[in-house]
């Protein structure tokens, strides 16, 4: 057994899958439920898709189901979409599904992989780029130990035309976009509307028309989208969080087939 030849199997075979990834269709930042999940769609469709975490592990809030306890309650629509991915569920009460939280998150993950998305962990998108047609046209990457550690390293870049901010509460990437370009976001005051408390119902509902293109380029999903766009959080009820990425596939997909490209 050579250590040589494990190490070189590694960094060639990391560095090659990476290098691809610098120029894609969609880039989606965040491995959590709504990014999985559109990446899946995306990926299925023939689109080359690429996911970037922060994290060490994928699955964002999903793996924690409600207050650490690991289960997830899903209504008829959710329960619909982790059925066609063979998701095993149980019913609790009339039109309400609960499911484990760590098979659903796997089983969405080793779906969106083996459709083809590329997922890179440990990596934060901590800018993006855009350009003089005012659209975004790519993420500024960096390890994420680089930040944690103070660190003062320049970042690298990654070219896509379709950039998905699907970071969760704090919809990271459309924060980076209003403090870099103020109030030019697609929401009725132009910045971020903030998060509203929680209340399942609302907050489920109004996911899908928040679910878009909220500047040229960038397509907001999951709990950043209704944290944009001034909507309810619903806690451990992750319906909305599959169908809003389903719907970013297709609100993606309709933007690359309307010919926006770099
Ligand atoms: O938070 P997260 O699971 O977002 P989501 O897909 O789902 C929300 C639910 O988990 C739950 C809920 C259900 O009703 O409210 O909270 O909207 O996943 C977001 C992922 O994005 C990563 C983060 O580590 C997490 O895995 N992330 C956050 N910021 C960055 C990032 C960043 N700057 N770069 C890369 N990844």
């Amino acid at each position: 057994m050579d250590e040589v030849t494990i190490s070189r199997a590694i960094i060639e075979s990391f560095s090659r899958e990476f290098l691809d990834a610098m120029d894609v269709d969609v880039a989606v930042a965040g491995a959590g439920p709504s990014g999985m999940m559109a990446a899946y769609d995306l990926a299925s469709a023939g689109f080359k898709t690429v996911v970037f975490e922060k994290n060490l592990r994928l699955g964002g809030g999903m793996p924690g189901g409600g207050m650490m306890f690991n289960r997830i309650v899903l209504q008829e629509e959710g329960k619909q979409i982790l059925g066609d991915l063979n998701v095993r569920m149980q019913e609790f009460s009339d039109g309400y599904y609960t499911a484990d939280a760590l098979e659903a998150m796997s089983v969405i993950a080793v779906r969106a992989i083996q459709a083809g998305t590329k997922v890179f962990n440990l990596i934060s998108v901590e800018d993006v780029m855009i350009r003089e047609e005012n659209r975004i046209t790519g993420l500024v990457l960096n390890w994420t130990a680089v930040s944690m550690a103070g660190l003062h390293v320049d970042p690298l870049a990654a070219k896509a035309r379709v950039v998905i901010d699907a970071t969760g509460h704090e919809c990271e990437v459309a924060r980076i976009v209003e403090r870099k370009i103020g109030a030019y976001l697609r929401t009725p005051t132009g910045r971020i509307m903030g998060e509203k408390s929680m209340w399942a119902e609302r907050g489920e509902t109004e996911i899908i028309e928040n679910t878009r293109e909220v500047y040229p380029g960038l397509v907001v999903a999951g709990m950043a989208a209704n944290a944009v766009c001034g909507s309810p959080r619903m806690g451990a009820i992750f319906g909305g969080m599959l169908i809003s990425g389903k719907r970013a596939a297709q609100v993606a997909i309709e933007m690359l087939k309307d010919g926006e490209r770099v």
